[in-house]
């Protein structure tokens, strides 16, 4: 069975001028699934917001729409959840979404309940459903995504235990392993805390595509289909979605063919802003037909200014941001906050605040009968200059 994946398309998202985005990279997503895909999973943030405005859920329903008279070859023949479901799929497509964060509600229903009952979709909270191809069934279980602090617990409550058939195990969280610091505010789960025994785990949440493997098995993150952020390392990726081949087990990334063009520059404004073309360099723009409207999708640059801005600059830079045919985002203004902040003489208060620490820490350590056995000033400062090595080998010397 051919397994679509189609991650954090946040329906309705409408930050920087881009609210077409969402359902544009969507619809090509979901077009091109409709052709490579007997199943398609929504591991959550489908929408940007877990309550839309009627006009944001009725573009859902209307791409959604592209499945009406459809036959895939897979059905969904069951499922099992802590919910009543209305597993009646209408549509020719089967379709199981989990909530994200971003469709996260406590008790009421939200958009994807909406969506499941009009039988477009089954939503999973806390259950697997059942989908079969000929002689093939494919079990694929989900958990919403829920606060970091309480995710790990939450998956052992569930205590999933893979069925006959193929299992692929749908989570919308964050991972330690992920992370580059340990915050139980930001993940409380890792990966030994999966449980066993699945072909497949599949994670939403994170926006960029990545696939590894782990002792327990495959793990994928399918990534966003859209750019929520306009980050350097997140514009650099092409957004796309993953079809995964439940018998070959091949991960194949599906890039979406059209796409706004994206460009990061940080602009060196102390000799002037002479070399201004240079933002619009190699930018053009593309569009795509949304419901029957032409949609032109026009290049978006974030421009970093690095040095310092006078008034003259300033409206350089005004004149830049009105450009026709261009989305500019200038980053405001940080040099002016960077050179205030280097007015204050911080060097003064940070010296003067490790000298008074310095003499608390040593007071400290002599009146509890530390001995001196080593150069604890020499220690202090290899601290201060975070040399940690040098520490260790002050203190093994003896
Ligand atoms: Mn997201």
């Amino acid at each position: 069975m051919r397994v679509a994946f189609i991650s954090d398309t946040h329906l309705g998202f409408s930050k920087h001028k881009v609210e077409l985005d969402s359902y544009i990279y969507a619809e090509q997503a979901l077009k091109i699934a409709k052709e490579k895909a007997d199943l398609i999973v929504l591991p959550g943030d489908i929408f940007d917001s877990s309550s839309p405005g009627e006009d944001c859920l009725s573009k859902a329903f209307s791409i959604l729409q592209i499945f009406k008279g459809f036959e895939s070859k897979a059905k969904m023949i069951g499922v099992v959840d802590r919910r009543q479901h209305n597993s009646q799929i209408t549509l020719g497509m089967p379709i199981v979404a989990i909530p994200g964060t971003h469709e996260y509600k406590l008790k009421e229903d939200g958009p994807l309940e909406v969506l499941e009952n009009a039988g477009y979709l089954v939503c999973l909270h806390a259950g697997y459903c059942k989908i079969q191809k000929g002689e093939e069934i494919v079990n694929i279980f989900g958990m919403k995504g829920v606060p970091e602090q309480v995710a790990r617990d939450a998956l052992k409550k569930l205590s999933f235990i893979p069925q006959d058939g193929k299992n692929i195990l749908v989570l919308h969280q964050s991972f330690k392993e992920l992370l580059p610091f340990n915050d139980e505010m930001v993940a409380t789960l890792e990966y030994k805390d999966l449980p066993s025994g699945f072909d497949l785990y599949v994670n939403g949440h994170i926006h960029q595509h990545k696939t590894f493997e782990l002792d327990s098995g495959v793990f994928l993150i399918p990534g966003s289909t859209i750019n929520t952020q306009v980050r350097k390392s997140e514009i650099k990726h092409r957004k796309g979605f993953v079809v995964y081949d439940t018998e070959s087990k091949n991960v194949e990334f599906v890039e979406i063919p059209i796409q706004r063009q994206y460009k990061y520059l940080e602009l060196d404004v102390s000799n002037g802003l002479e070399d201004q073309e240079i933002i619009f360099d190699g930018l053009k723009p593309v569009s795509y037909s949304l419901f029957g409207k032409e949609v032109v999708l026009e290049p978006y640059v974030k421009v970093k200014i690095v040095g310092e801005i006078d008034e003259h600059k300033k409206n350089i830079l005004q004149t830049i941001k009105k450009r026709d045919g261009f989305i500019i985002d200038v980053e405001k203004d940080l040099s002016v906050i960077e050179q205030k902040i280097k007015d204050i003489d911080l060097k003064a208060i940070r010296d003067g605040a490790i000298t008074t620490a310095e003499n608390v820490f040593f007071d400290n350590l002599y009146s509890s009968g530390f001995k001196k056995s080593f150069d604890l000033k020499q220690v202090f400062e290899y601290l201060k200059e975070e040399k940690p090595d040098k520490v260790m080998e002050h203190l093994e010397k003896d």
